[in-house]
């Protein structure tokens, strides 16, 4: 491998380390790695999944999200209903006192529905999470093909 290449490689992995090294923050809380796996082109929905971390020593409870991406956004969780996996509605996350709440494939996410525009990959959607004290933190979600 050429010396170039290897310089290359390495621009890209600081990139990706500093990408991910920037949490957004609302004092005690913030947002990691919210992404977003591509939708079907014709899909009217997409889930959106990300991590939650509490670094206060209170509970933190979410209550909302908004995007100007989507008509309406609401968190989801995954239940087994009769043999089948259901979503519903969580009408608010508690984040524990030092704790973290992971969003993910087959588990609790955000719900997307009615979007405003098609999605590429790459693509970065603004999602902002509103929690009881009126505190919001806004992220960026990363659109990843997951067919690749
Ligand atoms: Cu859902």
């Amino acid at each position: 491998m050429s010396r170039t290449i290897n310089f290359a490689r390495m621009g890209l992995m600081i990139a990706a380390v500093l990408a991910c090294a920037a949490p957004s923050w609302a004092g005690r809380w913030s947002i990691e790695d919210a992404w977003i796996p591509l939708p079907p082109p014709v899909s009217d929905v997409a889930a959106a999944y990300l991590t939650l971390r509490n670094s206060g020593d209170r509970p933190v409870t979410i209550i909302s999200v908004t995007t100007k991406f989507a008509k309406h956004a609401m968190i989801h969780t995954m239940r087994m209903e009769h043999g089948m996996m259901k979503m519903m509605a969580l009408p608010k996350l508690v984040i524990r006192a030092h704790g973290s709440v992971v969003l993910r494939r087959g588990g609790k996410h955000i719900m997307l529905m009615g979007p405003t525009r098609t999605l590429h990959a790459g693509d970065r959607v603004r999602l902002t999470l509103h929690d009881q004290s009126g505190a919001a933190v806004t992220t960026q979600a990363t659109v990843r093909d997951m067919r690749k």
